[in-house]
Formats: structure tokens, sequence, C-alpha cells
């Protein structure tokens, strides 16, 4: 499959290191796409490092680039791709930049990572949560929240399998056609799934990927899979179990690497959140393998 596409991607800088459009950018463009990244913030360094400084965009700001754009005809888009967002102001924005950019292209798909937390931590503002809930996740496209995402979107607690087929459900039904959580920890397993709603009236189609854990604490890999998960779902659009086999399969391929040259470079990898090793994975990311299958649920 050769499809490609031209993303609008508003996701974070960060001058070292890869975490928002810097683990987001490189590899859509090895997979083909033209990538007009708008940085939400710049930033030194993600948040996870004891101090970080640098300079946060605002809802404004955001609008100024897309006038700009709009002024030279420049906002036809196939894909619009936004991960953490840190104010209501600038969320309120990105859904004015949505309606904007269907204007042009009705066809436009809005793949949406709902950073809100992880593992019952929230690390936005409480006030986004009803703002994602009630006018994001029915604009967008595709979503790939992570487990607690999914339960802050839909109410509905996940402790199976089961559950987050049905999260998935209320996600359907609410807006978006794909769904993939992209993370679910259950017991000692750890699941990626996916579901894709193809008609109206009928049920979604729906896969688990189980993942082998790495024992090790990587930042970034949220906005790696989603980016993975536009890239490699336009380009197979009614199969997005392979297309989740894919990046499921990449990224894997990226993280056994980091931990393999951390290790190599004499660093324990368990003792603190490590930096992916993006551009020396460039062929993984490039090539298509599939060491992971998508089963039935
Ligand atoms: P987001 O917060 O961006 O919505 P997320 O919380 O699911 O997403 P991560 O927890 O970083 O983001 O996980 C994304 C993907 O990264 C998982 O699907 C998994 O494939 C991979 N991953 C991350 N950490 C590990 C690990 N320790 N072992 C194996 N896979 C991992
Ligand atoms: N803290 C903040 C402020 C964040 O924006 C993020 C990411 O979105 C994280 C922590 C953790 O990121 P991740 O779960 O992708 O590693
Ligand atoms: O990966 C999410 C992310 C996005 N943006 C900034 C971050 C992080 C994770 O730490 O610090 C600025």
């Amino acid at each position: 499959p050769s499809e490609t596409g031209r993303v609008l991607s508003i996701q974070s800088h960060t001058v070292q290191g890869y975490v928002g459009n810097k683990s987001a950018v490189f590899p859509l463009q090895l997979l083909g796409y033209d990538v007009d990244p708008i940085n939400s913030v710049q930033f030194s360094n993600h948040t996870g490092y004891p101090t970080f400084k640098g300079q946060v965009l605002n809802g404004q700001q955001l609008w100024d680039i897309i006038e700009g754009l709009e002024a030279n005809d420049l906002l036809y888009y196939t894909h619009l791709l936004t991960g953490y967002i840190g104010s209501v102001s600038f969320l309120e924005t990105v859904l004015q930049v949505v309606n904007k950019l269907r204007s042009v292209n009705p066809k436009l798909t809005y793949v949406c990572d709902p950073v809100m937390g992880d593992e019952g931590k929230l690390y936005i503002p409480q006030e986004l949560v009803s703002v994602y809930r009630e006018r994001v996740v029915p604009v967008a496209s595709m979503l790939t929240p992570n487990q607690f995402e999914a339960e802050l979107l839909t109410g509905f607690r996940i402790t199976s399998e089961r559950d987050g087929l049905e999260a998935c459900n209320i996600l359907h039904a609410a807006g978006p056609s794909k769904v993939v959580i992209t993370s679910v920890h259950i017991g000692e397993s750890l699941l990626l799934i996916g579901s894709h709603k193809k008609s109206e009236g009928q049920p979604p189609e729906q896969f688990k990927i189980v993942i082998p854990k790495i024992p090790a604490y990587f930042t970034g890999t949220g906005d790696l899979t989603t980016a993975l998960l536009l890239g490699w779902s336009n380009k197979y659009p009614d199969n997005l179990d392979r297309a989740s086999e894919i990046a499921v399969s990449s990224l894997q391929a990226l993280l056994r690497r980091t931990v393999h040259d951390y290790k190599s470079a004499g660093f324990d990898p368990q003792s603190s959140s490590l930096e992916i090793r993006l551009i020396q994975s460039q062929d993984d990311i490039r090539t298509a393998g599939e060491d992971l299958e998508a089963e039935e649920p």
C-alpha cells in the first residue's frame, strides 16, 4: 500500500528528547507523509525530568498560525493529529481548527490522542476532561486513549478485556469510528484493544494484541503509537487489526533497541524513564514487520 497524506500535527516540541511532535513527525515522514508540525509548547526537555524551561503557545497564537495558512490557501489537510493539550482555551481553539479544516476538506480524518493521565493520575487540569468528553470525542475520527483515559471518557471502569471492548462500543456511539485503547493492564498482561465500527447498525470489528511487557519505563511511546496508528490505518483503511499489528511490532522493536542501547552504555534501564531510540530504529518503522498478531477477543 502506498496511500499517504498531508498531516497537521499539533503537539509538544522538546529540544532534547522524543515526546509529542519530536516522536510523531519523523516516523510519519518515514511512512511517506507530508507533516506540518505546530508546536504547542517548546520546552528544553519533557516534564518528567527534574526541571524544564520554555514557552507555551496559547489559543490565540495557534489561531494566528491557522489564519496565516488560510490567507495563502494552505489549509488542505487529509489528517489532523493532536496529543497532549494543557489548557481549555487551547483545546477550544483546536476544536475551531477541526471545523476550519473540515470546511476545506470535509473528508479530513481527525486522529485524537486524548492525553489526560495514566494509572489513575490526571496530568491535565480537571476542566479539560468534560471538554474532551462532550466536544472533542464527538468530532474525532480515530481515538487512542489509554485505559485510564477510556475510563474518564466513558465513566465506565475497565477491569477486564470485555470491559475494554464495551468501552470501545460506548466511544463509537459518541463519535469515532476507530478506537484503539493503546494499553490495558489486566492482571499481569498488557493488551492493546482495537475496534472499528464500519457501518451504523452493524457491530464493530474488534480485536486485541497481547503485548510482551518490557521491564522499563519509557516516555513518548504513547505519542509514537498514535502516529504509527495514523500512518498504518490510512494505508490499511479497512484493516485496523493489521495496521495495529504493524504499529505495535515496530514499536516493540524500537523499545527492545532502546533497552539494549542503554544497557550497552552501562545504564540500568529500570533506574529512570528512557528516551526512545527513534532515529536508530528507522528501519523498524519503515518496514512493516508483523511479529505480533491480532487475535479475536
Ligand atoms: P497515551 O497516554 O498517549 O494515550 P499510553 O499511556 O497508552 O498512551 P504508553 O503507556 O506509553 O502510552 O503505551 C503506548 C504503547 O507503548 C503500548 O501500546 C505498548 O505497545 C508500548 N509500551 C510502553 N511501555 C511498554 C513496556 N514497558 N513494555 C512493552 N510495551 C510498552
Ligand atoms: N506528564 C505530562 C505533563 C505529560 O504531558 C505526559 C504525557 O503526555 C506525561 C506526564 C506522561 O507521558 P506518557 O504517558 O506518554 O509517557
Ligand atoms: O508524551 C507526552 C508529553 C507531551 N508533552 C510534554 C511532555 C510529555 C511527557 O512527558 O513532557 C511536554
